[in-house]
């Protein structure tokens, strides 16, 4: 029997467990990325682990998320991670460098290698051909540490695609339609692999578009082969020598099988709060709009930009609206600026940002009270922008630029006229700001400098016998790490420091949560299905943990944050039968007994609601290793102790 290419490239990596598709595999890291949100901790972490030199092929340190520097603390986590890199072999990607899914793209993803970030949209390498995955900031240390990266073998979704898009149409469309077919729910515990004669029209950035906004479908990651356009692709940022061939075999089984015509797309956007409520932009046409943001890891290639400029050259942006557009890297900005498609944007009244994620995390640009703002980006989850009652719609940057001009929702064929933006034949290279770990011998005389907002780790301590704890938080099904820990240029730069980051947490669904749960001290959340959603963030899980969360209870989990989760040492659980979820109210006390007990024995975990005398069955299926770290109070702890 045939393999896919995710299965090939698992195999070849696969140091513990069989590819048994739902059961746990370990597997080697060749790479790893981090951005500065998350990378404080993750550094940290690393520290705490007492490992003096990474062990992949390749780590990088990207500065793109924490860019408004309002005060210190930003420029001292950016500072804290440079001298860390230096000292730990690990290379640097300067602040003004760009995102880093779009510098890893450029510069450093390699076909058929394996990647672990944390973030969330690491699967954009997946356009190259890696298999490139979102995890939290401790699985990444671990890993930059050799320690292999554990997942459940997923099930394989192949979607094929035929055809050829029209004029306007782009590969936005391509992720929204997919989503739209799957949800944002649908993808979790699966590999999404693109094939068909259509992916053969597309591009290396554009499929990284799609495998980019594979994690809104909560999948452990998309790929598509490597063949001659990833070849155009690495010949043109001269690294042609990284190539190699992939495709899955012929007689390759998978999972699923979806097909999507290409010729048959028509241009789509993601209406607020969630990427999949998806509408046609012929629906939507006509709506008013504030704001258009263009960039984010997702859309802010150079042929994206390109298009943009094309279709702003000698206009003005309409009155109602603000303009802003974020390049992905300085490849894409320099290029701009080289070839005078850069001035066609200011020209057009575009206020250009820095290369950066900027608007797509609310560092900045937020939109006016009730704003309607088309986003090229790939989440609109209600708050993000900054503005909570902001309507955001995702949309290409063709919807985005050409409706900037009308200042209503717009489809772009109207405005179709032929022009085609061609791979560059050689992109602009100039990697002068990466800066290079310091050589083994030179290592020890690099100093780390800590500023007074980056504190440590939390210590945590291993499971007790038995929890007694209050229902501190009941929510609704879909929520996302956006709700959990909120991200914003007011409080990101409080990412290196739990103690005053936990006073956000949950406050965009209840703003007593923080002091509420402090003053429980041991409490339990209670929640929805496909509770976690979205970013990679491990404070979801290290805020919680701080304010005396002991356990989780939902419905059903999204996977990074399950993840984040068994890490900072709190159990996750489901629901055993649903109908339970209303079995518990806010402020209702809880007891498990024997924990430890009932978490090694794993035939889930009984919870007592003393409150109304009810007793609720769970579910926690835990591998053997998760047992261990969650009985060892977190994988910190654990891996210590190995
Ligand atoms: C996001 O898009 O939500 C982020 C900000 O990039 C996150 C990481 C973070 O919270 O720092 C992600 O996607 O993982
Ligand atoms: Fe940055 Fe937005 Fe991409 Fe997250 S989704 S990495 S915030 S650009």
């Amino acid at each position: 029997m045939g393999l896919t290419l995710a299965e090939k490239i698992i195999k070849n990596h696969l140091v513990t467990g069989e590819m048994v598709k739902g059961t746990d595999i370990g597997i080697r890291i060749d790479q790893t990325l981090t951005q500065d949100a998350t990378g404080t901790m993750a550094y940290l972490e690393f520290e705490a682990m007492g490992i003096d030199r990474v062990r992949t092929e390749r780590s990088v340190a990207y500065i793109d998320h924490n860019t408004l520097q309002t005060g210190f603390e930003n420029a001292d986590d950016h500072r804290f991670i440079q001298t860390v890199c230096k000292k730990h072999g690990i290379w640097f990607s300067r602040p003004g460098n760009g995102i880093c899914h779009q510098v890893h793209l450029e510069r450093f993803g390699i076909p058929g290698k394996t990647l672990i970030g944390s973030d969330s949209h690491t699967p954009t390498g997946g356009g190259i051909g890696m298999l490139a995955i979102g995890a939290g900031g401790l699985d990444v240390a671990v890993a930059m540490g050799g320690g292999e990266y554990y997942i459940t073998m997923p099930r394989i979704v192949n979607v094929e695609l035929q055809g050829e898009l029209q004029e306007n149409v782009s590969a936005k469309d391509i992720i929204l339609e997919v989503l739209r077919i799957m949800s944002v729910k649908g993808g979790v515990g699966k590999i999404i692999e693109y094939t068909g004669e259509g992916i053969k029209t597309l591009s290396v950035p554009q499929r990284a578009t799609i495998t980019n906004m594979g994690a809104e479908l909560g999948a452990t990651t998309s790929i598509f082969p490597s063949d001659e356009n990833t070849l155009a692709f690495l010949k043109a940022q001269d690294r042609a020598d990284d190539y190699t061939e992939l495709k899955a075999d012929d007689d390759a089984v998978y999972d699923e099988h979806i097909v999507i015509n290409l010729s048959e797309l028509a241009p789509l956007a993601a209406c607020p709060h969630s990427p999949d409520a998806v509408k046609s932009v012929e629906e939507l046409a006509g709506m008013k709009v504030d704001q258009v943001c263009i960039g984010s890891c997702t859309n802010s290639s150079y042929a994206d930009l390109m298009k943009v400029a094309h279709i702003l050259k000698g206009k003005t942006v309409a009155d109602g609206v603000s303009l802003a557009i974020a390049p992905g890297s300085k490849q894409v900005l320099n290029m701009l600026a080289q070839n005078g498609a850069l001035s066609d944007l200011i020209d057009a009244g575009a206020r250009i940002l820095e290369s950066a994620c900027g608007p797509c995390i609310g560092m900045g640009q937020s939109p006016n009270s009730k704003g309607v703002s088309l986003r090229t980006f790939n989440r609109n989850f209600l708050g993000r922008s900054g503005t909570k009652d902001a309507e955001i719609y995702l949309v290409s940057p063709e919807v985005a630029a050409v409706s900037a001009l009308t200042g209503v929702m717009t489809d772009p064929r109207e405005y179709a006229d032929g022009y085609k933006v061609d791979m560059p034949e050689h992109f602009l290279i100039n990697d002068n700001m990466v800066i290079e770990p310091a050589s083994v011998e030179e290592m020890d005389k690099v100093e780390v400098l800590r500023g007074p907002n980056i504190k440590e780790f939390p210590k945590t301590s291993a499971m007790a016998e038995n929890i007694s704890a209050t229902c501190s938080l009941k929510v609704e099904d879909n929520i996302t790490t956006d709700h959990i820990m909120p991200a914003g240029a007011k409080i990101l730069p409080l990412r290196s420091n739990i103690p005053a980051i936990s006073e956000h947490c949950f406050t965009v669904c209840d703003t007593e949560f923080p002091s509420r749960a402090k003053a429980l001290g041991s409490s339990i959340i209670v929640g929805g299905s496909n509770y976690g959603q979205g970013s990679s963030r491990e404070h979801a899980a290290l805020a919680p943990l701080y304010l005396g969360v002991k356990a989780v209870l939902v419905k059903s989990f999204a996977r990074i944050h399950r993840a984040n989760l068994i890490n900072a040492g709190i159990i996750p659980l489901e629901f055993a039968d649903e109908n339970d979820y209303n079995n518990i109210d806010l402020g209702d006390n809880l007891s498990i007994e024997n924990v430890r007990d009932q978490i090694a024995a794993g035939n889930g975990i009984t919870i007592i609601n003393k409150t109304k005398n009810v007793e609720i069955k769970t579910n926690c299926a835990l591998t053997e290793r998760q047992k261990e770290i969650i009985l060892a109070g977190g994988l910190l702890n654990y891996t210590m102790s190995k």
